[in-house]
Formats: structure tokens, C-alpha cells, sequence
């Protein structure tokens, strides 16, 4: 059973904050950023692959990589976390989404307006006019030797076109940090879902509502955090956990 206070905050939160990071996309099979590197990538680190310079380096390794992981994400669906998410949002005053993953599973299981801190999948751009294609890109075609794939020209200037993610190194689109940081002010229950917090500025978002009073919950198998008075944890898959919070808040 979910400790009272946690209950009670639910039921009655005006604003409530779902932040999420690779953990809640693990059921559908997506490999979270630290596994992402499973089998032909595990020899490379993913905070050196997911660079401009890498990028710069060897463009079509890059862009293998990354088509790699959209045809994955092409291949999925949404688990029941993101679905008992979407739900949640129905049951609340106010409801801010933000997501640190650049997979569209939110989408796709019905959360709408979702905040995406560093980018996604499905908007590649230009590396050198940042102009998005006309077109959308087909779906991704399985790299040559595994890996490499030669990025494709941008139409309008002929450079090749990147994947239109946040780079370590490149700064998080202002609109959304901005955007995300003020919820996490404002709200007065924060949910953080599957992530390792490791990343900023991202991972400034639940010490920002904690600090500003707001109680927070992290779902994770792993431990996180440290429970505190207004801290809690629930270790355990957000696909189990998430569905059977939603049941004994709301009865849903
Ligand atoms: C910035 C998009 C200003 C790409 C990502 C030196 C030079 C430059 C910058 C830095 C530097 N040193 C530090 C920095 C800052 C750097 C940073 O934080 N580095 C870290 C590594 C220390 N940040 C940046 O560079 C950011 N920009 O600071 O700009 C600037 C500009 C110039 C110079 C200086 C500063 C940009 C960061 C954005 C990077 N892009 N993604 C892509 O996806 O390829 S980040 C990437 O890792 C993911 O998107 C994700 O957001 C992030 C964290 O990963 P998680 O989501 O937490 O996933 P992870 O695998 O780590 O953990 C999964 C969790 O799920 C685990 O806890 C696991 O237990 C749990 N789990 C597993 N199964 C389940 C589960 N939970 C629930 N249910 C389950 N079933
Ligand atoms: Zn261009």
C-alpha cells in the first residue's frame, strides 16, 4: 500500500509533475541510455558518441547508431507505464509532462503537450543550416555492417542531416528548460520515473520541486534516492508500479 501522505497528495494535487528518463521506455524493449550500448555498440560510450564532435568525426557511425535506435523505437509500444502516465493526467487540476527520452512512446500512448529536454528522434535537422527536412524520414533502413549509415543531405543546403537530439556539449532548447523548470517550481507533487539522474541540467528538475516544497516520488528499480519527509520511493519496474499507483489513488 502507498504510505497515506502519498496518497493524500495525490488525490488532492493541484499541479502534479511526471519527469521521466529511459526507465519508463525499458518495457517496451527500448534499451535505457547506459544499456543503449548492448551488442554491436557496447564498445563505445554513449557520452562520447552522443557529441557534435563525434558526429564531426564520422558522421555515418553517428547517424547508424541513432537509426539503430528509431527503428527500435519504430518497433515498440507503449508499456503500461506510459499508458498509466497518460491516464494519470486525466485525474489531476494541472499536468506537466517532461521527459528527458528522445522516443515518442508518450505520444504514442496519449500524453499530449510532452516536454522533451533533449530532442527527438523524429525531427531530424540539418547539421549545418539546422533546417528540418520537407519530408519525413523513411523508415530507418538496417545499417550496412551493423552500424555504419551515411546520414542524408539536406535538400535545401546539402549537408547532411543529424539527428534532432541534445547533444552533451549543446545546450537544451531554452522554451523547454524553461518550461519544465517552472512546473517544477509551481507543482506540488513530483513523480520521477526511470532515470539515473545523472544528466544535467535535467536532473535539476526534482531537487527544484523539492526545494520549492513540492513532495516527490522516484520510481526505480534501483535506489535513487534517499526517502526523506517529503522524499518517497517505490523500487520496483515503472510498468508495474505506475498502473497500480494510478488503481489505488484513483481507483483506476
Ligand atoms: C549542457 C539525448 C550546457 C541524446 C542526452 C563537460 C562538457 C560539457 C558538458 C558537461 C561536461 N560535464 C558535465 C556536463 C554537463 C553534461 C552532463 O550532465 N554530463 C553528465 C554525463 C555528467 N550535460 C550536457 O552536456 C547537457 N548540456 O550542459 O549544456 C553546456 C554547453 C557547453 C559546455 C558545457 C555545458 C546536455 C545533456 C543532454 C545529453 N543528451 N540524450 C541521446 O539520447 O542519444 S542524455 C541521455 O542520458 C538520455 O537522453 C537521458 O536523458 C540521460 C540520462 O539517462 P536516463 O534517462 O537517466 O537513463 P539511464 O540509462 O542513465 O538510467 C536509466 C534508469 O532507469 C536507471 O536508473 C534504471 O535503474 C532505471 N530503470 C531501468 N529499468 C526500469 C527503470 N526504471 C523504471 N522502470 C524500469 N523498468
Ligand atoms: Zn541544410
Amino acid at each position: 500500500m502507498l504510505p497515506s501522505p502519498l496518497l493524500t497528495a495525490l488525490r488532492s494535487a493541484r499541479h502534479l509533475v511526471v519527469f521521466t528518463g529511459a526507465g519508463v521506455s525499458a518495457e517496451s524493449g527500448i534499451p535505457t541510455f547506459r544499456d543503449a550500448l548492448s551488442g554491436l555498440w557496447q564498445r563505445f560510450d554513449p557520452a562520447t558518441l552522443a557529441t557534435p564532435q563525434a558526429f564531426r568525426r564520422d558522421p555515418a557511425l553517428v547517424w547508424g547508431w541513432y537509426e539503430w535506435r528509431r527503428m527500435k523505437v519504430l518497433q515498440a509500444q507503449p508499456n503500461p507505464a506510459h499508458r498509466a502516465i497518460a491516464e494519470l493526467a486525466r485525474h489531476v487540476a494541472e499536468f506537466t509532462l517532461i521527459t528527458q527520452n528522445v522516443d515518442d512512446l508518450h505520444e504514442r500512448a496519449g500524453s499530449q503537450d510532452v516536454i522533451h529536454l533533449h530532442g527527438s528522434l523524429q525531427q531530424p535537422r540539418c547539421f549545418a543550416c539546422a533546417r528540418s527536412p520537407a519530408a519525413p524520414l523513411a523508415p530507418a533502413d538496417e545499417p550496412e555492417d551493423g552500424r555504419r549509415l551515411e546520414p542524408p543531405r539536406c535538400t535545401h543546403c546539402g549537408g547532411r542531416l543529424r539527428p534532432g537530439v541534445v547533444w552533451f556539449g549543446e545546450n537544451l532548447p531554452a522554451a523547454a528548460l524553461n518550461a519544465a523548470f517552472d512546473a517544477a517550481r509551481r507543482c506540488d507533487l513530483l513523480i520521477s520515473v526511470g532515470t539515473s539522474g545523472v544528466v544535467y541540467p535535467a536532473a535539476e528538475v526534482p531537487r527544484l520541486a523539492l526545494d520549492a516544497g513540492a513532495m516527490v516520488l522516484h520510481v526505480n528499480p534501483q535506489a535513487v534516492a534517499q526517502p526523506g519527509e517529503r522524499e518517497f520511493v517505490l523500487r520496483g519496474p515503472a510498468g508495474a508500479e505506475l498502473p497500480e499507483l494510478l488503481r489505488q489513488a484513483f481507483g483506476a
